[in-house]
């Protein structure tokens, strides 16, 4: 059935009679020497991608004997590929990159997947199945592609009763419960779907983290689950409770820096290496929302993560320490937190501690701007950590591509070093030259059929993972090459459907959170508007007043950030600071973010209206980019299966009904600070 859960590897007949005539002739056998795990894997990817792609079984062989073979191996594993002279190529594409070319062996056509790992092939492999997913030809073929970032890590916030913090598509995938006896298929197909986008490492667990992961009944579970995904390259690492010491050690203290706590932490770890020789590290989540950490005994961030960098040393770990750091005292301003707390910190971590730093500095809202902590510690890794569940982004029903957000943030220019120093130039290392690189994406999968609890959420998996490959890649293409995989082929249903993933994340900022608005969600589940309740988690400060995030009152809307505020906008390099800190030419992104802007006040950023007006306009655009997207979706029946056309357009309904009940609810509530009337050009409120 059409369920989804083959997600973008379905591997149906290719309908392009031509096409289909062009692959089959260049297909006729493959060749794949060596036998290690991964490179079995990337056999049978292909056995099975070609073989529902072409309708016919492609036979092994054990060397090319006709045209039309395709060579898959590392110059270690295939005697065939080592005489092929792709020694400078592959020189170019390191550890884990690819070349895919075609080419001629003995004198006969062939398709050569070379790489340096058998891992590289794998990752080869599924580029050459993608070829053909997309419906290009195969005709002097030649790509070659290596990750820009070392570490491309999903984050899972599953926990050990299965339930997923912030997850929307059921349960978590891992059955802790009949692990490590019992595995189940859907573990290797999570590991398929994830090295076909490149992705190579899974924290397991949630970072509010709970002790009993380290306890060894556990640690058996987790190495199970290693082994099912080690042939697909991704590693396993898990999130550490900075109080585990106390909590299952026994011991009275978890201070950093005493010697039986690192003793502690050292034994812990040398027993994990022991049960996972690969273990990839920790993830820690420390002195935030009420999580423990080094400050509870006067220690900085540096001494937590420096105790765990140095125990995981030698076993080639690594620590990544979260920059997301919530006091549960009231800050002036809480973007500011991060940066305060961190940028101090430059130069004193160990150089297998990454800070790992959301895309902005408040929680991963529709729109923020990037986080100032990028480009601000030149001599720390930082890695980017995206959310790729929507918490704030209408969760499991909201159709969103948050490709254009990702997009937007790793292009965004921190001036760190003059103009063209982008986020995605710190975090692949290039601007700051880091030895170390990496990215996380906070996890949107689940044991629903479809995995990510809605079909077109498999998108922002499949983009994050490409992104995360390269960062400077166009979530446009990224999207087509998803719509032809996941769904057809079929020109008009990918040119219009294309077009409606790239205009739904600017619907959804305007029916939520236009011109720079943040956190107005209702406190707690964060999916429906709540504008009149303030705050974030109902964990927090108790004394946090409703106009705490937007500060609507009698004169206007917005949060002042600059000089004359919280300031906040000191903590970004003088050129952002002088176009943002002025309300002439501030960008409407990011306006009210910055600003606190009277309701009748015309400015650029509200294209010459009063603010008042703009704002009811930005919330009725919204909800008619959602009525576009349906009217686009309902155009394509037909092209795609009826389960799944019914499944996303029953979800596009929810969003326009959801739409319009945020645009009603935001507008109602700020009306009663502006007193001003909707103009009659728009759709009233209900
Ligand atoms: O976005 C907030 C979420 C919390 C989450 C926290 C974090 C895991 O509401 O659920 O906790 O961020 O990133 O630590």
């Amino acid at each position: 059935a059409e369920d989804g859960y083959d997600l973008w590897l379905r591997y149906r007949p290719v309908t392009d009679a031509a096409r289909l005539a062009e692959y089959r002739a260049a297909v006729t056998q493959l060749v794949v020497d060596g036998d290690s795990p991964t490179l079995r894997a990337a056999r049978d990817e292909l056995r099975t991608g070609l073989r529902g792609l072409l309708g016919a079984d492609v036979p092994l062989s054990a060397s090319a004997t006709r045209d039309g073979a395709v060579i898959v191996g590392t110059p270690a594993s295939s005697r065939t590929i080592g005489a092929l002279g792709l020694g400078d190529a592959l020189r170019a594409v390191g550890r884990e990159g690819y070349v895919v070319r075609a080419t001629r062996v003995g004198g006969r056509r062939a398709i050569v997947v070379a790489a340096n790992s058998d891992v590289g092939a794998l990752y080869g492999a599924f580029r050459f199945l993608r070829q053909l997913q997309t419906y290009g030809t195969l005709a002097n073929l030649a790509v070659a592609s290596a990750p820009k970032i070392q570490l491309r890590l999903l984050n899972h916030w599953d926990n050990l009763n299965r339930s997923v913090e912030r997850g929307y598509a059921g349960h978590s995938l891992w059955a802790w419960d009949t692990l490590p006896d019992a595995s189940n298929p859907r573990y290797r197909d999570y590991a398929r779907a994830n090295a076909s986008i490149g992705i190579n490492g899974a924290v397991l667990t949630n970072v509010n983290a709970n002790a009993r992961i380290l306890t060894p009944e556990y640690l058996a579970k987790v190495a199970a689950l290693a082994n099912v995904f080690r042939p697909y390259g991704v590693r396993v690492y898990l999130t550490a409770r900075f109080s585990a010491p106390i909590e299952i050690g026994g011991l009275k203290t978890a201070d950093p820096l005493d010697p039986a706590v690192r003793a502690w932490w050292k034994a812990k770890i040398d027993s994990i290496y022991a049960l996972i020789p690969d273990f990839g590290g920790f993830t820690v989540k420390a002195n935030s929302e009420g999580q423990p950490g080094p400050q509870d005994y006067h220690r900085t961030h540096a001494d937590g993560a420096n105790m765990f960098a140095e125990a995981l040393a030698p076993h080639g770990g690594v620590v990544m320490w979260r920059a997301f750091v919530y006091s549960n005292e009231v800050p002036v301003d809480r973007v500011k937190q991060a940066y305060t707390e961190f940028k101090p910190l430059d130069g004193q971590f160990r150089d297998n501690a990454f800070v790992q730093v959301k895309n902005g500095p408040l929680d991963f809202q529709p729109r923020e701007p990037f986080s100032p902590l990028f480009g601000a510690m030149p001599k720390t890794p930082l890695m980017m950590e995206f959310q790729v569940t929507k918490e704030y982004l209408g969760q499991d029903t909201h159709l969103v591509y948050l490709g254009q957000e990702f997009e937007e943030v790793l292009r965004s220019d921190t001036w760190a070093k003059g103009k063209g120093s982008t986020v995605a130039k710190v975090i692949d290392g290039s601007l700051h030259g880091y030895a170390r690189t990496g990215i996380a994406g906070v996890s949107n999968i689940g044991d629903d059929r479809n995995w990510t609890g809605s079909q077109f959420n498999q998108a922002n998996w499949y983009a994050y993972g490409r992104l995360a490959w390269d960062p400077e890649m166009s979530a446009s293409d990224i999207a087509d090459d998803w719509l032809r995989m996941t769904f057809t082929n079929d020109p008009s249903f990918v040119r219009a459907v294309k077009a409606m993933m790239k205009t739904s994340r600017e619907a959804v900022v305007n029916y939520m959170t236009p011109l720079g608005l943040a956190h107005i969600m209702a406190t707690g589940h964060h999916y429906g508007p709540g504008p009149w309740v303030g705050g974030p988690n109902t964990r927090m400060r108790a004394d946090q007043t409703p106009t705490y995030f937007h500060r609507a009152d009698s004169l206007g809307l917005g949060f002042d950030r600059t000089a004359t505020g919280s300031n906040a906008l000191e903590q970004y390099a003088p050129p952002i600071r002088a176009r943002w800190g002025n309300q002439r030419t501030v960008p409407d992104s990011v306006l009210l973010w910055f600003h606190h802007v009277g309701w009748t006040e015309r400015l650029p950023a509200t294209h010459g209206r009063p603010l008042w007006d703009e704002l009811v306009a930005r919330y009725n655009a919204g909800v008619d980019s959602v009525r576009a997207m349906q009217r686009t979706w309902d155009a394509q029946r037909g092209k795609v299966d009826d389960e799944r056309f019914r499944d996303v357009q029953s979800f596009l309904a929810i969003q326009e009904k959801e739409a319009r009940w945020w645009r009603d609810a935001a507008l109602t509530y700020f009306q009663s600070f502006s007193h001003l009337p909707i103009p009659a050009r728009y759709e009233q409120p209900a």
